[in-house]
């Protein structure tokens, strides 16, 4: 049996099913004394690393898990489950972390794209029965800000390259402790886990020693479900966004179906997108909760969840606010939420006052659950002008010129799925969520959405030169060039498909594949 700690901070769903699915049964700590009585202890961290200290010291947890550590029993501590076991963190100067390691917890400098998202491998510096069955070469998950820097060099297990070198996992005697995600990074994830429960495995070197390491470029598959006229929830997609076809909404499957083969075909993160969350509310619409239960039971990468997500109230009168109904999502398996209409409406708020009300979903929710947890669905379109004094948005020179020959173009943001455009555009809208504490984009684009004819490289070139967190190029792949296309040109970080996916038209694999033989860094599948 495995004892779990949780904080209560967040989304331990995964990691819980990732050890069930290896046949463990695990056991949640609810008082210190459970602590004490562990016999392997996982301690996966979420959020921050200041409310997570607190947290451990309201429960009363921080000292037994402190005299477990000095016990030497097998322990694995996950991303904060590694920095809490450090002195101290730049994230909460002054606070006082477990100590158990001498040394403090840094954060990636600004320059750097942060978070540190998606997958990149590791470089081993020493044996462990946590490797044994690897080969050496695989990818793990990542998503922090912050990292590691022990004193002392013979605690470094791995490190991996990220602008620079930083210890991403350590090891001192049985305890173990990584910054990456087993329980998100696939079969490798699993196989780490699986080490851990069986601890009789003796130390293990793997064959492959990589000398330097490469944050993959994500592939991620992404499905937009609603009901249909039948009422069942279905896996639809549209054209330009239009998802009906002879008056009916396209059905291409069932969710938790589809998110299981993308995942077996090596997809990185798997989105699903509640298309008509913005007029249902999502804590009614438990169909979508049961899909991301279901799906985190044997799905082990990222899952994100968007649509509705926003301060609400029942026609009885009573409040939910956007962090209750992403706290639900996180609770139901997600790892990450996205965020469309909303974010528009907060920045024209934001634009009004110019002043941050820390109230909005965006700062609610990153501040609960990090940045990282945040992502922004942007839904724009093309709005052509002639010239640049046409408008008040900030226009790029377009190489597709517009119907009447206009050689300019802003993009205009629009809500609830593209029905209504905004006065705002997505440059605009994407660096002050950025600057609201959203950590990704989801950069969607209306015109070319479901049209197969390739990503729009100039708007993502233009929204990346903007923020310095991670873009996702969503809309338009229709086949693999697409998106070595939006590699070679643009600095995008993960590229999003559905209709190929769904219409069989072109695999995952086949995708990766050829990125590889273009030479663009991807997780083996
Ligand atoms: O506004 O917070 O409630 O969120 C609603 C979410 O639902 C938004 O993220 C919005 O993008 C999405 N959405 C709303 N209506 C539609 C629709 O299609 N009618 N889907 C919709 C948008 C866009 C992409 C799509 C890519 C790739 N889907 O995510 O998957 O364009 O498609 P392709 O590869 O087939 O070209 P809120």
């Amino acid at each position: 049996m495995i004892t779990l700690l949780d904080y209560g901070a967040g989304n331990v769903r995964s990691v819980i099913n990732a050890i069930e699915s290896l046949g463990e049964t695990v056991k949640i700590v609810t008082s210190p004394q459970d602590i004490i009585e562990a016999n392997k202890l996982v301690f996966p961290g979420v959020g921050a690393f200041g409310s997570m200290i607190s947290k451990l010291k309201e429960k009363g947890f921080f000292e037994p898990l402190l005299s477990y550590l000095n016990s030497n029993k097998p322990f694995l501590g996950i991303c904060l489950g590694l920095q809490a076991l450090f002195e101290e963190s730049e994230e909460a100067p002054g606070v006082k972390g477990l100590g158990f390691i001498k040394g403090k917890v840094k954060r990636f400098p600004h320059e750097f794209c942060v978070p540190h998202i998606g997958w990149n491998g590791i470089k081993i510096k020493q044996k462990s029965s946590i490797f044994y069955g690897l080969n050496g070469d695989e990818k793990f998950y990542f998503v922090h800000s912050y990292h590691v820097d022990p004193k002392d060099d013979s605690v470094v297990l791995t490190k991996t390259d990220y602008g620079y070198e930083f210890v991403s996992s350590i090891q001192k005697g049985n305890v173990i402790a990584t910054q990456f995600h087993p329980e998100k990074s696939g079969q490798a994830g699993l196989k780490v886990f699986k080490n851990f429960i069986n601890s009789s495995k003796e130390n293990f070197i793997p064959e492959i020693q990589l000398r330097t390491t490469k944050l993959a470029k994500r592939i991620i598959a992404c499905l937009d479900v609603r009901s249909n006229d039948q009422g069942d929830l279905v896996v639809t997609k549209g054209d330009q966004y239009d998802v009906r076809e002879e008056g009916r909404v396209r059905n291409l499957g069932k969710p938790v179906e589809l998110a299981r083969r993308y995942y077996e075909e090596g997809a990185d993160e798997i989105t699903f997108l509640n298309i008509t969350g913005f007029r249902d509310f999502p804590l009614k619409d438990m169909p979508m909760l049961e899909v991301l239960k279901e799906t985190s039971k044997n799905v082990f990468v990222p899952l994100t969840i968007g649509g509705g997500i926003r301060d609400y109230t029942d026609k009885d009168g009573k409040f939910y606010s956007a962090l209750d109904v992403a706290s639900e999502y996180f609770r139901s398996g997600a790892d990450k939420i996205s965020i469309g209409s909303d974010a528009v409406l907060i920045v024209e708020d934001y634009l009004k006052t110019k002043k941050k009300s820390g109230k909005s979903s965006i700062e609610e929710i990153s501040r609960v659950y990090g940045a990282q947890a945040v992502v922004i669905s942007i839904d724009p379109r093309r709005v052509y002008v002639k010239s640049p004094d046409e408008t008040n948005h900030p226009v790029i020179e377009t190489g597709i010129v517009g119907p009447k020959g206009e050689k300019y173009c802003w993009y205009q943001c629009t809500i609830k799925g593209g029905r209504e455009g905004r006065d705002i555009d997505a440059i605009t809208l994407a660096k002050i969520c950025e600057e609201l504490g959203a950590g990704e984009i989801l950069l969607n684009c209306i015109d070319r959405d479901g049209t197969n004819s390739g990503f729009d490289i100039e708007l993502i070139k233009a929204v990346k030169k903007a923020v310095t967190i991670p873009v996702i190029a969503s809309s338009g792949a229709g086949c693999e060039e697409h998106f070595y296309e939006v590699f070679k040109e643009t600095n995008a970080d993960a590229a999003l498909a559905a209709g190929i996916f769904h219409r069989k038209e072109v695999s995952i694999k086949a995708v990766k594949n050829y990125l590889k033989e273009k030479g663009i860094e991807i997780r083996a599948t």
